[in-house]
């Protein structure tokens, strides 16, 4: 009988030996173990051994059920750990793998070239001021020189919220503002969003503006000019060429209309400055006396300059983009090209 169980043991070591995974030696372990099993068996034959010979019989029976089990707990706890390094292996992180970026922001081409300008302008002493956008008839028109049925009023197509107050069609109010509120000396810059009823591929109803004033004692048209030469040359490439033409304002007297030339043809004519070679940045000129008079500054005393630029106009110049509702649309592709990263 001790030969039979050595006979167990030694088959269930060898095939214990043969198993490589969980699964199998759990099968395996029923057959030796389980219900029906060969050990199982044995102790059920125990009602057929002699009474005498039982208590010896259990105990070999008991010590060779001892020595499978352990056997089998030895593999598993093998298996288990060949199962956990093999895992380790298989699911390592490389911490020195570089990771991924998360997608960052970009400032906006039109918030790009507003803190250009405002920066070029502050170089050369101006200070920030900003209007509502939401404003009266008399700082948008009147207090500019522009009474009521004047013609000069359809200039600029205007959204009306009441008779009296409106989306301000121009950031020129930010002029009469300032007068109204600071003494001579003034150098002011007054950047803001504004509203026309005007709707093409370089006209939005929406856009926005940077108003630009000095007030000083004997300030001219020579001084303008300066002024926005150097602007010029600071916001586009250094070659650029600046030409003041004669224009009409109300509110400036005499007044301008500055050009630029064109920054893709130089000059020579292309679609983007419509075959003339130039394109118009922006309006200006010598505030007009009646307007210094209305805001409550002596005009023997005090003269002014005035300017407002459209910031879609020299954005679309500079970075070459044909339609203005390009910069409206929140492209991501689009908005990307600004990303400094
Ligand atoms: C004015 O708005 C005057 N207030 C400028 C001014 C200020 C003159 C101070 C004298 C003294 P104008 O309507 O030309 O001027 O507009 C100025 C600039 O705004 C234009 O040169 C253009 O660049 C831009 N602009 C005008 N309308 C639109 C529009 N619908 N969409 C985008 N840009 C526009």
């Amino acid at each position: 009988m001790q030969e039979k169980f050595s006979q167990i043991l030694l088959n269930a070591k060898q095939d214990v030996e043969k198993i490589d995974n969980s699964k199998d030696l759990y099968d395996l372990k029923t057959r030796y173990l389980g219900k029906n099993g060969e050990i199982t068996a044995l102790l059920r034959g125990m009602k057929d051994v002699a009474p005498e010979q039982r208590s010896a019989f259990g105990k070999m029976i008991n010590d060779l059920k001892v020595e499978v089990e352990k056997t089998f707990d030895d593999k598993d706890q093998m298996l288990k750990q060949n199962e956990l390094n093999q895992r380790l292996q298989n699911e390592a992180v490389d911490v020195t793998l570089p990771g991924n970026a998360p997608a960052m922001g970009s400032i906006h081409p039109l918030n790009i070239v507003k803190n250009k300008i405002i920066n070029a302008f502050c170089g050369m002493g101006f200070e920030v001021f900003e209007g509502p956008e939401i404003d009266s008839d008399y700082y948008c028109f009147q207090a500019l020189n522009i009474p009521k049925d004047h013609p000069a009023r359809d200039m600029q197509d205007t959204f009306y919220i009441t008779e009296n107050f409106l989306l301000r069609p121009h950031t020129s109010p930010g002029q009469v503002r300032t007068m109204e509120n600071k003494k001579p000396p003034i150098k002011i810059l007054s950047p803001g969003r504004v509203y026309r009823a005007d709707d093409d591929a370089s006209h939005s109803p929406m856009f926005h503006q940077i108003e630009g004033l000095v007030v000083d004692k004997g300030v001219s048209l020579c001084d303008l000019k300066g002024l926005l030469d150097e602007f010029v040359r600071i916001i586009f490439d250094k070659d650029t060429k600046t030409r003041f033409r004669p224009s009409y304002f109300p509110f400036t007297e005499p007044s301008v209309e500055v050009d630029v030339s064109c920054c893709k043809c130089h000059g020579k004519g292309c679609n983007l400055c419509k075959g003339t070679g130039w394109i118009e940045i922006l309006g200006a000129g010598v505030v007009n006396k009646k307007v210094l008079e209305m805001s409550g500054i002596d005009s023997n005393e005090y003269s002014g300059l005035a300017f407002g630029l459209g910031i879609e106009r020299i954005t679309m110049i500079k970075y070459g983009i044909s339609n203005i509702k390009t910069l409206f649309e929140s492209n991501i592709n689009f908005l990307n090209q600004f990303n400094r990263r």
